[in-house]
């Protein structure tokens, strides 16, 4: 007997910031979660897969996840794009855990078993000078973290991507009617960041894995600069330093430069990935599980990655949910490319409505032998916080003109 979809709901909620979680229900009582969550365009992503998607699951065959992706994928002549996409994510998952539960194994033994025993995790630390960023390091490092990201404040700005002003915690969406303004100064944080990076190595020696993300803000000539620049640091990656919206431009930096490069956090599919790994113009690929189609599709960019000693290293901020996070660490256990995942945490209000089996320690995570995902999704607690209008920031140059934030 099929074990046939007879519910799928979407269940939007807001502890300390927006989720998109879908609910897929089976003939047999099995339940299964995804995260749908797209940051700043959350309803966009739920009205999707309410209206469209949801009704088309039911009575389908929970059992063929494969088939299902191709169904709503091939099936949709209007197709890719990070709403789509992360709405097929959120079935996919749901159903890796709904096979996952049905089996009583967790999802990673479904996809061939751990190739290792824990995976490396980076996280953030931030400080408008250098002297903050050293203490937001050490506090980091004494969290456990062996890799960790540092993103510093830009003379002459007063917000920048990825530093908080005082001691609150980074959330790059803000609550509210519309987005922050950021502003931008090419040439002050071409002149800044390198010394300030060589100070976060001097403090901590050679072992603290560093990372550094640009955001998208460069262009080619600036980025090379900036590599080459930050060459003595020896960073573990250097992010997103161009937008890729012309993805040949890469390939004139990475060979210039020995830092390894990481980009990909908005691409959706294989094929936006495809002429990067394949021109090897990057060493890390970023595609998180959610935006990217879940885990049936992410395996497969993992896979093309493998081919030219591409790694895969998802995104993680607090704007994936725990769904995400835990589906990542269980392709992340099972595929022998998998380098770091991302981990920034969460506002303790979010583990009170996910709650998780994975675990760090000593700067690793795990995601536990929990059968399915391993997440558990409050409903109660959840109701308890509606939707908030939030948006991301943009971000402008010193004369006002828009520019990639
Ligand atoms: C990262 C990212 C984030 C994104 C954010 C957008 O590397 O973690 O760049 O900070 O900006 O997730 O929603
Ligand atoms: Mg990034």
């Amino acid at each position: 007997m099929p074990r046939t979809i007879v519910a799928a709901d979407v269940i939007v909620t807001s502890p300390s910031r927006n989720y998109v979680t879908l609910k897929i229900t089976t003939s047999d009582g099995v339940v299964g979660w995804g995260d749908a969550t797209v940051n700043g365009r959350e309803l966009s992503v739920a009205s999707y897969l309410k209206d469209h998607l949801a009704p088309a699951l039911l009575g389908r065959d929970a059992d063929r996840i494969e088939d299902t992706w191709n169904y709503f994928y091939k099936g949709a002549y209007w197709r890719r794009g990070p709403i789509t996409m992360a709405a097929i994510g959120a079935i996919d998952m749901a159903l890796w855990d709904i096979k996952g539960k049905a089996l009583g194994v967790p999802v990673y033994q479904l996809l061939g078993g751990a190739v290792r025993d824990k995976i490396l995790t980076y996280t953030h630390a931030t400080g408008w000078d250098l002297p903050e960023l050293l203490d937001s390091v050490d506090e980091r490092r004494g969290e456990g973290f062996r890799a960790v990201r540092a993103q510093a404040g830009v003379p002459g700005l007063d917000k920048v991507y990825g530093v908080t002003n005082g001691t609150a915690s980074y959330e790059p969406a803000g609550r509210g009617t519309g987005p922050v303004e950021e502003g931008w100064d090419t040439a002050s944080y071409l002149r800044h960041i390198p010394d300030i990076l060589a100070g976060v190595r001097d403090h901590v020696g050679p072992e603290l894995k560093l990372l550094h993300d640009a955001h998208h803000r460069l262009n080619p000539t600036e980025a090379i600069r900036l590599a080459k620049a930050l060459e003595p640091v020896d960073l573990f990656w250097l992010e997103d330093v161009i937008p890729v919206e012309n993805q040949q431009l890469l390939r004139e930096v990475r060979r210039q430069t020995s830092i390894p490069l990481a980009i990909g956090e908005v691409f959706n599919t294989v094929w936006d990935c495809q002429q990067l790994i394949t021109e090897r113009s990057l060493d890390f690929i970023r595609t998180a599980i959610v935006h990217a189609g879940g885990i049936s599709h992410v395996r497969k960019i993992l896979a093309l990655a493998e081919v030219y000693q591409v790694k895969g290293a998802p995104h993680g901020p607090s704007d994936v949910s725990p769904l995400n996070m835990s589906a990542s660490l269980h392709l992340g256990l099972a595929t022998t490319n998998f380098a770091i995942q991302e981990f920034m945490g969460y506002d303790p209000l979010v583990t009170e409505v996910f709650q998780s089996s994975y675990t760090f320690d000593d700067g690793y995570l795990h995601p536990g032998d929990e059968p399915g995902l391993g997440v558990t999704f409050d409903e109660k607690a959840a109701a308890q916080f509606p939707y908030k209008q939030a948006y991301l920031p943009i971000a402008r140059d010193l004369d006002g003109t828009m520019r990639d934030w």
